[in-house]
């Protein structure tokens, strides 16, 4: 595969462990896609939600990204709901996709040209238009990260040198470790590129 996919999460320190939180990382072919899930609220039903929600994504990950929204928004009905971001990369095209309800954010190292996506508003599972798919050409020196709004949302990038050392699992588990708020569940998905592996 052309890029490195990682990920740290952890519950509100209040609910011992049980984390309205979760991420997917599904890897197809030559693709992949993944996702940071934040179940509304925190607790048991925040959980189900995001189990939910993941099921759903991995059930239907070589679907277009529109399709797999719909399809958590549909399976989510009965649950409290989830803000999502999903990303696909396409190793055979060097591009990605991004789309995105909801609270999580995402940012980026290293893109050519516009790096901003649009994060429409509302609830997957209750009130959530479609999401609006953005597509963009995937660099090699590429650093993609995803996170939920338990992760303060200004923070800073570790240094190239840091970045270049570590995987993508523990670049997510040290901004993790860094920037978690200690009043919700976190989340934080890292995509790294085959230049800086
Ligand atoms: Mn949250």
């Amino acid at each position: 595969m052309f890029v490195d996919f990682g990920a740290a999460t952890r519950a509100h320190p209040a609910m011992r462990g049980v984390n309205g939180d979760g991420f997917v990382i599904c890897r197809y072919g030559e693709a992949a896609v993944v996702g940071v899930i934040d179940g509304v609220g925190h607790g048991q039903y925040a959980q189900r939600a995001a189990a939910t929600a993941r099921r759903e994504i991995e059930t239907h990950c070589a679907l277009p990204l529109e399709d797999i929204f719909r399809h958590v928004g549909r399976a989510c009905r009965g649950t409290r709901g989830v803000a999502m971001a999903l990303a696909r990369f396409d190793c055979l095209t060097s591009t990605m996709q991004f789309a995105s309800v909801g609270n999580v954010e995402v940012k980026t190292l290293g893109m050519s040209g516009p790096t901003r996506f649009v994060l429409r508003r509302g609830i997957v599972g209750l009130n959530a238009p479609p999401p609006s798919v953005t597509d963009r050409p995937w660099p090699d020196a590429g650093v993609l990260c995803m996170y939920s709004d338990g992760v303060h949302s200004r923070w800073d990038w570790p240094e190239a040198a840091c970045i270049a050392r570590r995987s993508a699992t523990e670049i997510a588990g040290l901004l993790l470790r860094r920037y978690a708020r200690d009043d919700d569940d976190a989340t934080i998905l890292v995509v790294k590129g085959k230049a800086l592996e």
